[in-house]
């Protein structure tokens, strides 16, 4: 193993374990040898030299800057036997930010070091508590979005995707002892019944890490598509947009204004990647004193419920177009529209461009009002800028899949799988041919390599560094 010298285990770490906001209780979490001693400085004198392995005390923090006594709840694990393999105490204190910082700040002065980004979960692994894969899952826990992915996540880290892996390692291991032993004796051949023995060996575990690939490959078609929520002001082209897109005329386009009540969604592949599309209504206020208000009352539910519709999938959506007619000018409405939206997630497309002499005037960035919002010119009609939208689009959706922790780990894993199923064929055209043992031997510890690098078994720092740099501090 590589890797252990720079990730130092032998020091005391100290971090805020929930989030930094106020809140009834807080968490801090120190790990390493001196877990306990660093906290004993500050708890009353009675405190135990040594604690039990799972006790809970009722009792109060000292000499915490110049604050009164601070009643705590503190939790033991011992190690072996906790979350990171080492001593482990977790102090619940009140949620109070400068109480909080106030204790942290002070156990730091007492030796413990402030941890560093997901380096209790690195002390987990290292001390093979957990495997690389879950690890990854438990990041993606941490930062599942959606039931969904929360589910996915979680099934993860049960294991779905280490145990499987282990069971074809091990017979890995069987199929490698076998041919290690024949090498102590070069003169013999492998018999031929061992040979196709062997062979069929190969073949089984080839067949399940295979599975295991095409898992991970439904696994990732199944994940939502990247949401790109087109919306703007009434007839701006918007279902236009949509249907030039998709190819398709799946949305009702009409010069009436108001047309789409209800809302669209289609899923649609861009160089390859996922997007899905939402055509939602043009915006409208909705109140007593607006002019749809002479509308029958049916017809006001209906936009009330379409523009809450809206408003949900602008607030959910990793990407809003907003559509602005080129034809028209930008209006006040507009302006505070594109106002309230992440400017992060925001895209300005000008529609229609086939409307006006000169559309290229619209790329100019000199209108601050908008905040120098990236800005695409298109025309559902001539389709001018469409192939550069639908680029923007699937660009914005891979750096957002790369975002996506489990995606990230299933990509890892996916890759090392493929690697060993590639040796473990070469290493069955190598039985079947009569090569030398030593070579197929070669074969199937790169296999097994390749399945202990999805494990972490085999590891580098900057492997490490990339994974766990992800998670937060405290966790
Ligand atoms: N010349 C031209 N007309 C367009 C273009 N895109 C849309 N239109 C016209 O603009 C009008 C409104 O288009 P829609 O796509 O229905 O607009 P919308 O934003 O979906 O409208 P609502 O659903 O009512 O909010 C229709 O008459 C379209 O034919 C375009 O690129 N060029
Ligand atoms: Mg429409």
């Amino acid at each position: 193993m590589q890797g252990v010298a720079r990730f130092q285990v032998d020091d005391t770490i100290a971090a805020v374990s929930s989030a930094v906001a106020p809140a009834v209780r807080a968490i801090i979490r120190l790990s390493g040898p001196n877990a306990w001693g660093v906290l004993r400085a500050l708890l009353p004198d009675d405190a135990p030299e040594k604690p039990q392995h799972r006790a809970v005390y009722d009792t109060e923090l000292r000499h915490v800057a110049s604050l009164p006594a601070i009643p705590v709840m503190v939790v033991v694990f011992l190690g072996p036997r906790s979350y990171t393999g080492q001593d482990l105490v977790e102090l619940h204190l009140p949620g109070s930010p400068p109480i909080v910082q106030a204790v942290l700040a002070t156990l730091l002065s007492h030796g413990a070091r402030l941890a560093g980004p997901g380096e209790f979960t690195l002390r987990a692994f290292l001390a093979g508590k957990i495997d690389l894969t879950r690890a990854e899952a438990l990041l993606a826990v941490l930062h599942a979005r959606h039931p969904d992915s929360l589910q996915e996540a979680l099934g993860q880290f049960a294991g779905n995707l280490a145990s499987p892996l282990v069971r074809v390692k091990e017979r890995l291991l069987d199929l490698l002892a076998e041919l290690e032993a024949s090498l102590d004796f070069p003169e013999e051949d492998l018999t031929f019944a061992l040979r196709e023995a062997l062979v069929e060996q190969c073949r089984q575990a080839c067949e399940e890490l295979r599975h295991i690939l095409k898992r991970i490959e439904e696994r990732g078609l199944l994940r939502e598509g990247f949401r790109v929520v087109l919306t703007g002001r009434p007839n701006a082209g918007k279902s236009s947009l949509f249907n030039a897109l998709l190819r398709t005329d799946a949305a009702l386009v009409s010069p009436v204004a108001g047309t789409t009540r209800d809302y669209l969604t289609a899923t649609v592949s861009l160089n390859g990647t996922l997007i899905e599309l939402v055509d939602t209504a043009g915006i409208e206020t909705v109140g007593p004193d607006q002019p749809s208000s002479s509308d029958a009352p049916e017809t006001q539910t209906i936009t009330a419920q379409a523009q809450a519709f809206r408003l949900e999938q602008v607030r959910r959506a990793p990407l809003v177009c907003y559509c602005i007619p080129a034809n028209e000018p930008v209006n006040q409405e507009d302006i505070t529209s594109i106002r309230s939206l992440d400017p992060q997630r925001t895209l300005l497309v000008w529609t229609k461009c086939d409307l006006l002499p000169d559309p290229d005037q619209l790329l100019a960035h000199g209108d601050d009002y908008l905040d120098g919002l990236p800005r695409i010119v298109t025309s559902a009609v001539t389709r001018r800028g469409l192939a550069e939208l639908e680029h923007y689009l699937a660009e914005r959706a891979r750096s957002h899949a790369d975002a996506d922790p489990l995606a990230v780990s299933l990509g890892r894993c996916q890759h090392h799988v493929r690697s060993a199923v590639e040796a473990l064929e070469q290493a069955e055209a190598l039985l079947i041919h009569q090569e030398s043992t030593e070579f197929i031997a070669l074969e199937v510890r790169a296999a097994l390599e390749e399945l202990g690098a999805v494990l972490g078994e085999i590891y580098t720092d900057d492997l490490l560094d990339r994974i766990f740099s992800r998670f937060c501090i405290g966790k």
